[in-house]
């Protein structure tokens, strides 16, 4: 293309500190470097987390910052030695690399690569310089992704060519918030047919947690949130019941074991709260229950709960990303969707242009939204 090599202006979205919301500005984006790849993004959705940076609340974040890490687009170029995917190319970024070498990527059971985030907190590419600048200040890189850029620039373990026939707009949702809940039930808990399923937060992501056991032929599947505006949209894709803690005066706990019996098969909570994290382990059934934690509390948390309720035979595991190793899954799951085998379609409540990413927050921060997808 007639820019690969240089420089780009384009818009994106920049947090300036802690506490203020993205505002949209023009920024310098330099080509990629050895292993990279810059990026159009076409479509991002606003995932809670990257309001978690806004707000000031995400751990090791230094500012000016460029958010964003649910979204898909077009390849513009690559960097030297990039052998994954060539100009043209319709990919996803992945906010959990794969990078191929490390311990965990060789290992099938986990998704954690060494490289990412979670392992290496950093704000910068792997060589450790930026490739954004805006008003003649570095700007810092999110989880390797910073998709609320018209151009992005990522290594090449975090991101997933997909099929050319994808519609970028609707399989941005796979970048993190739908995968995220899907697998957690497919992956992580494996719900098993005729089992009964408890979802603690209904947003993006406990949805996709309903979707998942619905999929994997759960009988009974209990949505549970303060918010009842999220209750329809639950029962659309599968729930069964759902209720408000507010309704009642005894702890939801009880009120679940008491619908069920003994509690339930598989319990997932995805707020990210301690006292729903207690709720969700003591909801699942006596003697053979999974808990599987989603959310994640603010930093510094401590759960404590009774030893006792996982001595009486629950088991208490998390999950992370779904628990996908996402450069080879995402293309598999692009293709489910193409193939109408799973759609997350109905979880975009809003797309808006991208200029109107502060709307896009506020919808958020309101609890409006389920998935605002911003469009370039
Ligand atoms: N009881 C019941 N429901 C509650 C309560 C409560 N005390 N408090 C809030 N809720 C409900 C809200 O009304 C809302 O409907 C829902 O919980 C939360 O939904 P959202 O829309 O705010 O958030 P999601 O679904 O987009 O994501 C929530 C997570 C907590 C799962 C997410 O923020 C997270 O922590 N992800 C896990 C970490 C991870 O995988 N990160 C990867 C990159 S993001
Ligand atoms: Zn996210
Ligand atoms: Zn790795």
């Amino acid at each position: 293309m007639a820019t690969a090599g240089k420089v780009i202006k384009c818009r994106a979205a920049v947090i300036w500190e802690a506490g203020q919301i993205p505002s949209v500005e023009e920024v310098e984006v330099a080509p990629p470097r050895t292993h990279e790849i810059r990026v159009k993004i076409v479509a991002t959705g606003i995932c809670r987390t990257d309001d978690h940076v806004a707000v000031g609340l995400f751990p090791g974040i230094s500012y000016p910052v460029i958010v964003g890490h649910e979204a898909a687009g077009i390849v513009e170029s690559v960097g030297p030695e990039v052998t994954c995917v060539k100009p043209g190319d319709k990919v996803i970024p992945l906010c959990v690399p794969q990078c191929g070498e490390c311990a965990s990527c060789l290992n099938p059971k986990s998704n954690c690569c060494l490289k990412g985030h979670v392992c290496q907190p950093q704000n910068l590419m792997p060589d450790k310089t930026s490739r954004f600048t805006c008003r003649g200040k570095q700007v810092y890189h999110f989880l390797w992704t910073s998709t609320f850029s018209e151009y992005t620039v990522m290594p090449e373990a975090s991101i997933a060519k997909i099929d050319d026939a994808a519609p970028l707009e609707k399989v941005c949702l796979f970048g993190c918030g739908f995968s995220t809940g899907y697998g957690a039930a497919i992956n992580s808990a494996k719900v098993e047919p005729g089992s009964t399923c408890a979802i603690f937060g209904l947003g993006g992501v406990g949805l996709s947690i309903i979707m998942g056991c619905k999929t994997a032929g759960a009988s009974r599947i209990i949505g549970i949130d303060i918010n009842k505006d999220k209750f329809a949209k639950a029962k659309e894709l599968g729930a069964t019941d759902c209720i408000s803690p507010n309704d009642f005066t005894k702890p939801i706990e009880k009120v679940l074991v008491e619908m069920t019996g003994l509690g339930v098969d598989y319990s997932f909570e995805a707020i990210g709260r301690i006292d729903t994290e207690v709720a969700a382990l003591a909801s699942s059934r006596l003697g053979s229950g999974t808990c599987v934690l989603v959310g994640e509390p603010p930093s510094g948390s401590q759960l404590t709960f009774d030893p006792r309720l996982i001595l009486t035979g629950r088991k208490l595991i998390g999950s992370f990303l779904g628990d996908w190793k996402l450069k080879e899954a995402l293309p598999k799951l692009v293709s489910d969707y193409m193939n109408r085998c799973i759609n997350p379609d109905a979880l975009i409540s809003h797309t808006l242009p991208f200029e109107k990413i502060a709307e896009g927050f506020e919808l958020l921060r309101a609890g409006k939204s389920i998935r605002c997808v911003l469009v370039f």
